[in-house]
């Protein structure tokens, strides 16, 4: 457009100014579409009926706005979040929820991934979500598991969701649990809540599912190092990892071992001895008897009542676990007991106050926040 008769000068422009002043009229482009227009992107965001509608409809990106939103660590998003989760609950929980852990590199997200694409050609929805205790300091590994599950990620019965950030591990569960009930009432039928076996994430896994797969490495072959028995104690279902090439015999070894290890443990699920067994993601072998493994649990779960209370115990420890994270959230909110703590740091220095004064001074100083 360099034609100075097609340049529009505004009123006002002085009468001497240059073309630096000039506004130009672009030629409009034929059978564009009109994205201002009311079908297309809704001009305000959507409210928790919209959301609870659209996500129980199956509609995906309705779903990542509606985790977006229970993730939110805003005050004012709390309020709606609430509402949407209260809305989708009577739809939840038509699904089984596995945690999966293990040392890092063992192979979970190589494993989820073509395990999941199994399971998707079973004709199930499959969720994955991950619980990351690091992530909100170190955010490199959700990047790579990304990218290592990129079967799964191209299907649309797949739906993955990296950790969600920020807080401390508690908040991560609640958004977590939030989470897989939306996925859930969105018709993913199969939950698998991810975590790295390093720490205090694996009981927050197992309190929010109905059965815990370990994965573990084939070690040297003659000993259990590096396997905790706190976290053995807690599967319902381990298996060997990367038994495929030069380490099938290893891992077949590193199998009867734990095998011998699980018959000395009080099983976590009662009348349930936890079944060990070899794997390769590669390889797919093993893959379909971990499932079947775990079709035998769930009837064994279902048939003993197992499952519905262990469902029950999921929901207390959720409302238990927000209960903790409300009052530790007031607590430090409080401007009484700021206001009470700068007193008692004066007390302590001058030496009038002891430890267990300064306590109670803090802690009577809190009144929960009515409204
Ligand atoms: N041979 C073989 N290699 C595997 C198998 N599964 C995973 N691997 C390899 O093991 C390495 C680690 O696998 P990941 O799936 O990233 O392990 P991870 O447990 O998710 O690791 P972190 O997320 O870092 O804890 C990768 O190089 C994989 O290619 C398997 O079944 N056989
Ligand atoms: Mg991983």
């Amino acid at each position: 457009m360099s034609d100075e008769s097609k340049i529009v000068r505004p009123q006002w422009a002085p009468k001497d100014a240059g073309s630096e002043f000039a506004s130009f009229v672009a030629p409009g482009v034929a059978n564009a579409v009109n994205v201002a227009s009311s079908e297309s992107v809704p001009l305000k965001p959507p409210g928790p009926e919209q959301l609870a509608e659209g996500l129980l409809s199956g509609n995906r990106a309705l779903l990542a706005r509606a985790i977006t939103l229970v993730e939110s660590n805003a005050p004012r998003h709390r309020a709606q979040a609430d509402e949407l989760v209260r809305l989708i609950m009577p739809h939840a929980g038509k699904s089984i929820r596995i945690g999966i852990s293990g040392p890092p590199g063992v192979g979970k997200s190589t494993f989820i991934d073509s395990w999941g694409c199994r399971l998707i050609e079973r004709g199930h929805k499959v969720a994955v979500l991950a619980i990351d205790p690091s992530s909100s300091i170190h955010r490199g590994s959700i990047l790579g598991d990304k990218t290592r599950m990129e079967n799964l990620v191209r299907h649309p019965e797949a739906f993955i969701r990296p950790s969600p950030s920020g807080g401390a591990l508690g908040g991560v569960g609640r958004k977590t649990r939030e989470t897989m009930f939306l996925a859930e009432a969105a018709g993913f039928d199969v939950i698998l809540v991810e975590t790295v076996g390093v720490g205090q994430s694996e009981t927050t896994v197992r309190s929010m599912t109905d059965l815990f797969l370990l994965l573990q490495l084939a070690g040297s072959g003659d000993d259990l190092q590096g396997i905790k028995k706190g976290i053995m104690e807690i599967a319902d279902l381990i298996a060997v990892t990367k038994a495929d090439g030069d380490n099938r015999q290893r891992a077949g070894l590193a199998r009867a071992i734990l095998h011998g290890a699980v018959l000395g443990l009080q099983p976590y699920t009662q009348g349930w001895k936890p079944p060990v067994v070899t794997c390769s993601s590669v390889s797919g072998d093993g893959l379909d008897t971990i499932w079947n493994e775990i079709l035998l649990f769930r009837e064994h779960c279902l048939a003993t009542g197992i499952f519905e209370a262990r469902r029950h115990a999921q929901i207390q420890d959720w409302v238990w676990s927000m209960a903790h994270e409300t009052l530790v959230d007031a607590f430090s909110r409080s401007p009484q007991v700021a206001q009470a703590w700068l007193v008692a740091k004066v007390g302590i220095e001058q030496g009038e106050l002891s430890a267990p004064a300064a306590l109670k001074e803090v802690l009577q100083a809190f009144r929960f926040p009515t409204t």
